[in-house]
């Protein structure tokens, strides 16, 4: 009997393991659970916990609000979400991501659905899905909980000053906190400073739940984040301000018997965003360029179990308000005003199931499918008029249909797991990519036009992985690779007969479909456990991306590295960390995009846990190498060397 027990206890964490391990990956941002986290702790921004995750890598055009990249694909490619809701930035320049309206104080955990099998939510992702999940003390646990985390980094006087407090009980629960960060402009390698890379941010959050039954959970949360006189070297302004609020209220109905739960959540969040050019010196025309973003939504998620099955069924709805403008003040002359986004309200519905099935003890099928509707409307006058110039008859509204279908299967047993995956999915162009008037893009120095006529991009994707564990688990390998196969892929086109509007600016582009386009990524993971407090992991990656002509795709990575070696002695762990990447040397020659250099750094982290006060101290880029990555837009170097050291204390 109690070997039966046992087993089926084993077989149901077996199967809770496949469910998540679905999530391609989960980082760890909150100290409770174990998993991937960045080597700096509770202090680290959300940006360098992304970077521990396979298949990401971050876009920076300065320190602050870096910008995912999934399988080598943007924004534009990518689902982000906050806990299931959407969220859009609010800069026509990309400086503002949604991931940097959060902080790490917010976040329990950051999931990544790689490539076309995303999250319910998630809609327009081909590359992948991150859904920011956020930390909510829960009902029934510690009573009364409060931490209070310092950080300080050598290099840039970055200050971060957090504290958080809890209370749970059965019958409620309340957390929340505050995070401040603060940076002046850092040094590069060889003491270079770094101009216009300062930048401070404030960011507050409250989620409350109350039980109003056993079965019957209604739960809030709020965050507010303000980030001002933030740096961004690599282009030509900065920002005086950029603020979010984001606010949701749910209800959740637990079930007995195969129903698991019904969740209804309704959200709400803006963000305003503010360009500033004043304290940036030889500006020949001044700008304003604010932009503003508001959404509103909703979505319904039933989960049910069977003995066989898993499976998730969800309706969405959101409704989008996109808003930009610029005003230029050329010396003497009456100013110019444009509208760059015409104010496009995107109301979309969507419906999304997926469905886990045990096929055996050892092999498991996934199965998703996202079916989305979606209407624009270019609501602002001037800005549809100014359009209506390049596309004569051009329509006030658009319709667009897009969805998603993937399939994996997983077979594991106690040595070896093997994946292999298929997906097919569409997206609709994005607000800049259908509506965008005259955006300078600092990388190629073009000015972009949108094209309302373009037709939706769709991908066909495969992918596969294989691990295998040796020498009892001692040694391990994993190989992961993937494909997508582009059709009617979105990209700038050069349009000889338009002017551009910025000053110095090579020329003007028009967003375009070509016919094809292939990204393809593998990697390789090792790890060694040698003795029980000694772990060496070793990883390689490369990738390709072509267009319909067989050039190169801007910012796709070279072969990259990167090796942890990783000493426990209990409460004291040392780290030490050889990363890098090869000359660059298939770069996107055709879109502007300059070669990269070679590239390997250094970095040592030692944490020590002393009853309730953790402590972390760290040296990063340890040799002081001058370097940029290929994804430091315009080339921007990284930080020189930088010692780092950091306290959070339980009281
Ligand atoms: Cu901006």
């Amino acid at each position: 009997m109690l070997g039966l027990i046992l087993l089926s206890a084993i077989f149901q964490t077996d199967t809770i393991a496949t469910n998540t391990k679905q999530l391609d990956e989960v980082v760890v941002v909150a100290h409770s659970q174990t998993g991937k986290r960045s080597p700096k702790g509770a202090i680290a921004s959300i940006d360098e916990h992304l970077q521990e995750l396979n298949h990401v890598d971050l876009v920076r055009r300065g320190a602050y609000a870096w910008e995912p990249n999934v399988n080598n694909m943007q924004t534009e490619r990518l689902s982000t979400t906050i806990d299931g809701m959407k969220i859009f930035y609010a800069c026509t320049d990309k400086m503002d991501p949604v991931t940097s309206y959060v902080e790490s104080s917010n976040l329990q955990n950051i999931s990544l659905n790689s490539g076309l099998d995303g999250n319910p939510q998630a809609t327009g992702n081909i590359g992948g899905a991150l859904d920011l999940r956020l930390r909510k003390a829960g009902f029934d646990n510690t009573r009364y909980s409060s931490t209070i985390t310092l950080g300080y980094e050598g290099n840039g006087h970055l200050q971060v000053y957090g504290g958080d407090a809890t209370y749970s009980s059965h019958k409620i629960y309340a957390n929340g906190g505050v995070f401040y960060r603060n940076a002046d402009n850092y040094k590069a390698g060889g003491g270079r400073e770094v101009e216009y890379s300062q930048f401070q941010k404030v960011n507050a959050f409250v989620n409350t739940g109350l039980r109003l039954s056993e079965c019957d959970v209604t739960e809030a949360t709020l965050i507010f984040d303000r980030a001002s006189n933030v740096g961004y070297p690599a282009l030509n302004m900065d920002v005086a301000k950029a603020e979010a609020f984001i606010t949701s209220l749910s209800y959740k109905h637990l079930f007995e018997g195969k129903l698991d739960s019904w969740e209804t959540k309704v959200y709400y969040n803006h963000i305003t965003h503010v360009m500033d050019d004043t304290k940036r010196p030889d500006v020949e025309i001044h700008m304003d360029m604010p932009g503003k973003s508001w959404t509103a939504g909703a979505y319904s998620l039933l989960a049910a179990t069977t003995d066989r099955h898993s499976v998730q069924f969800n309706i969405d709805g959101y409704y989008n308000r996109l808003f930009a403008d610029m005003t230029m003040y050329p010396g003497g002359a009456a100013p110019m005003y444009m509208v760059t986004w015409p104010d496009v309200g995107t109301l979309n519905l969507g419906t999304a199931v997926t469905d886990n099935i045990t096929l055996s003890k050892v092999s498991l099928l996934r199965l998703s499918a996202k079916l989305s509707w979606q209407n624009q409307r270019l609501n602002n006058e001037e800005g549809y008029k100014a359009l209506n110039v390049f596309f004569p008859g051009m329509s006030r509204q658009y319709y667009q249909t897009t969805g998603r279908l993937a399939a994996s299967y997983r077979l594991s047993t106690a040595k070896n797991q093997f994946t292999i995956g298929a997906g097919w999915g569409s997206r609709a162009p994005t607000v800049t990519e259908a509506y965008g008037y005259y955006l300078n893009n600092t990388f190629d120095q073009y000015d972009y036009i949108g094209n309302p006529r373009l037709k939706n991009e769709n991908a066909f994707e495969l992918n596969g992985s294989y691990k295998r564990s040796m020498f009892n688990g001692k040694y391990s390998v994993l190989v992961d690779a993937n494909a997508f196969f582009f059709n009617n892929y979105i990209i700038g086109q050069f349009e000889t007969r338009l002017c551009p509007m910025t000053v110095d600016a090579e020329g003007v582009k028009v967003y375009g479909n070509i016919n094809h386009a292939t990204i393809a990524n593998s990697s390789i993971t090792m790890e060694w456990n040698p003795i029980k407090k000694i772990r060496l992991t070793a990883k390689g990656s490369y990738s390709i991306g072509l267009d319909d002509e067989g050039e190169p795709l801007s910012l796709i990575s070279p072969f990259s590295y990167s090796t942890r070696l990783t000493y426990d002695l209990g409460p004291f762990s040392l780290n030490t960390e050889v990363k890098g990447h090869t000359l660059q040397s298939k770069n996107g020659k055709k879109y502007g995009e300059n070669k990269t250099n070679a590239w390997t750094i250094c970095n040592l982290s030692a944490t020590y846990v002393w009853r309730k006060t953790t402590l972390r101290a760290g040296v990063e880029n340890l040799f002081d190498r001058y370097y940029a990555t290929y994804t430091d837009w315009c080339h921007i170097p990284q930080k020189g060397r930088n010692l780092y050291m950091n306290i959070s204390y339980v009281l």
